[in-house]
């Protein structure tokens, strides 16, 4: 598999010309020159079988290795690990009548946080590889200090953390990105390969440290950000609580009453919920990053809640075998008090599909809270729904569950099956009908319920669980779903959002599958795929502008700390989730064309018919501060911000199959000239990162 990748890598790194536009004349050029390879003695007798057959050979070829390449590609694998891996049962059996995986890894202690002043952290992690049944079905996942997910981490605004990181693993490197957190006076300590830092590599070590600002708490979470670790568990939840008002000074106090008491809830649980794939996330990324793939983006298998769930052995596709093993009826539960009001802070952890969360009839949600602790008004929804969504991977969501009737409830996930289901022709409905070519995955059910237990637990026996495929139990209502994307922000948020920017930059993106990149699927910021900046081999803070490689396109914003408007032209048939490091922006504007129209939805400010040099045409009450927003397919948003966080900030989609298929960009602000690098240390002689 590397071999094929590294093979691929070198055929890329030879393509020399940036022309986008040259596809149809180098495919043409291709075709005629394999036509020549391949048919030069049949030419004189049978020109039009000659051309029966080009025409249908690479058609077939390309069926039948598509089927084969896709079901059969990790059957070696599967078998190997079902002959040698009964050992490690731990993960799921317990003393406990009840697999506790999600109540573990999702509790908080906010009252350790919100009275003290701030202090700094220090922690010690080991980064190791094991194999472990997050959801029954065995796999090689990454673990810190032994544990998937890593240790949560909780804060206060304003602590400092100080976090040892030991690679140690065989022969991976590694970084850990702190997804959400500005980073100010701290770029360095972001976590971007190529970007803020090198690689660590394996038995090396790397102390982050920096100082969470104090204006900001909320949920956030820490992933890793080097090769497609985070898929396969390099993650954790990062909670940043906002201290209570005995600890600011006097003027401010009025303001600043406790979130629990403004919006009335007595104790917090954070959830880490996202897609999961059986396969090694290099093997479904070296899937997708193939010509074969067409593009279609690799279907999850499973889904987890915390690091837990729970397969259905008997989906598992025949062509795939699983070492899997439990009964599709033990769904790990939540387990929740029956009398108090929660904070439920839920981050999409996944690498493709977004989530709706649905709770039973008659629950109350109350959304708080988007991104990192960005308030919403919810004025605007009607109350008594008892669904969120969607919330896509990387975003967050925080709401107030107000106490469940009953002694026993479900929370559904549904996967947002619109990103999977056109593009796949996979349909959710007819989960096993499969018969034709299509690449959806009948092992994936996309709605799972899991069990809510209310304290104190019987002793005797346990409430009954859904079953895996507990489709009905508690199906999701449409039109009982709060739509997170619409909500505003607060007035008071918004009112420091000026009326115009400063400044426009105007960018598109899409995913192309070039002849001159082999067919295989790549992610565009204007004409430049992403990768690693390798040519000099340093991180690109660095290197001084003129010195970064051919795939690194930048927007500066130079260096007046003044609003941008980023206008992100989405000219794909898909939506992306982008996320950028070291800001939240607001979401002035966000468009997708009507379906059918056949157009492409770009927007550019100055040729727009409502174009006025002093006003913008942006209806700003309805605008969202948030870090990571879903453009949709031929569509844009108008993302504005203040420029003032020095640095170079990666700027990509947070699918990972994009990311890895070089969807990104930077943006490069605070320095205004080409030829000086932000921090020239890091470029020193023998510093050279491996690329
Ligand atoms: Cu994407």
């Amino acid at each position: 598999m590397q071999r094929r990748l590294s093979k691929r890598q070198q055929q890329q790194d030879a393509t020399k010309s940036p022309d986008a536009t040259a596809q149809p004349v180098e495919q043409q050029q291709k075709t005629e020159a394999n036509d020549k390879r391949r048919g030069s003695k049949t030419t004189l007798h049978t020109p039009s079988i000659l051309i029966a057959l080009v025409c249908i050979l690479p058609f077939l070829a390309t069926v039948v290795l598509f089927v084969r390449y896709y079901y059969e590609s990790n059957n070696d694998d599967s078998i190997n690990r079902l002959s040698n891996s009964l050992h490690d049962h731990e993960s799921i059996s317990s003393t406990l009548k009840y697999d506790n995986r999600i109540h573990e890894n999702g509790r908080l202690r906010p009252e350790d946080h919100i009275h003290r002043g701030a202090i700094t952290q220090t922690l010690n992690w080991s980064v190791t590889a094991g194999q472990r049944r997050p959801d029954g079905v065995d796999k090689r996942i990454y673990l810190i200090n032994d544990m998937f997910p890593g240790p949560s981490i909780e804060a206060r605004s304003g602590d400092t953390l100080q976090i040892l990181v030991h690679n140690n693993l065989e022969d991976e490197q590694i970084s850990l990105h702190w997804h959400g957190l500005n980073m100010r006076g701290a770029n360095t300590m972001d976590g971007v390969i190529g970007v803020t830092q090198c690689g660590i590599q394996p038995g090396q070590s790397f102390w982050y440290n920096f100082t969470i600002s104090e204006t900001q708490s909320g949920t956030f979470w820490y992933h890793a950000h080097s090769a497609v670790q985070r898929a396969d568990g390099l993650y954790g939840s990062l909670v940043v609580h906002r201290p209570d008002s005995t600890l600011v000074s006097p003027n401010e106090r009025s303001e600043m009453v406790s979130d629990s008491v403004k919006y009335g809830y007595d104790k917090e649980i954070v959830l880490m919920i996202g897609d999961w794939y059986h396969r090694t996330a290099t093997d479904v990324a070296s899937w997708y990053l193939w010509w074969g793939s067409m593009g279609y983006e690799p279907v999850p298998d499973s889904l987890l809640v915390n690091g837990a769930g729970r397969f259905n052995c008997s989906r598992a596709v025949r062509a795939r075998p699983l070492d899997c093993i439990g009964s599709a009826d033990e769904m790990p539960p939540l387990i929740l008090d029956g009398n108090s009001s929660y904070r439920v802070r839920v981050v999409n952890t996944g690498s493709l599909t977004g989530i709706i969360l649905g709770f039973a009839p008659g629950t109350s949600i109350q959304v708080i809270t988007i991104d990192g602790g960005n308030p919403v008004e919810m004025e605007a929804v009607d109350g008594g729904r008892s669904s969120v969504g969607i919330l896509f991977p990387g975003q967050r969501v925080d709401f107030v569950l107000r106490p469940l009737k009953g002694q026993t409830s479900w929370m559904t996930v549904k996967m947002d099956d619109s990103y999977v289901s056109p593009y796949t022709l996979y349909k959710t409905a007819e989960l096993s009908v499969s018969s034709d070519f299509t690449i959806g995955n009948p092992a994936l059910v996309p709605q799972q319920s899991f069990p809510i237990f209310q304290t104190p637990l019987p002793s005797d026996s346990l409430p009954s669980s859904p079953t895996a495929q507990s489709n009905n139990t508690n199906d999701i209502e449409e039109d009982d779903i709060i739509n997170i994307n619409t909500l505003p922000s607060t007035r008071t948020l918004l009112s420091s959002l000026p009326p115009k920017s400063e400044q426009t930059h105007i960018v598109y993106t899409k995913v192309e599958k070039l002849s001159r990149l082999d067919n295989i699927p790549h992610g565009f910021f204007n004409r430049t795929t992403w990768k690693i900046q390798s040519d000099p081999p340093y991180p690109l803070l660095g290197l001084p502008r003129n010195q970064w490689d051919k795939h690194q396109f930048a927007v500066s914003t130079g260096n007046k700390n003044g609003w941008v408007d980023l206008v992100v032209n989405n000219l794909d048939e898909g939506a992306h989730p982008f996320h950028l490091h070291g800001y939240n922006f607001y979401v002035v504007d966000i468009y997708e064309s009507p379906e059918g129209s056949g157009r492409w939805g770009s927007y550019n400010p100055w040729t727009s018919p409502s174009f006025n040099e002093n006003i913008d045409p942006y209806d700003l009450t309805k605008a969202v501060l948030r870090d990571t927003v879903q453009i949709p397919r031929r569509g844009y948003a108008v993302l504005r911000f203040k420029a003032d966080n020095p640095g170079v900030w990666l700027f990509h989609c947070h699918v990972m199959w994009h990311l890895a298929g070089g969807m990104a960009m930077v943006i490069d602000s605070g320095s205004g000239d080409d030829s000086v690098a932000h921090e020239p240390w890091l470029a020193e002689e023998g510093m050279e990162c491996r690329v």
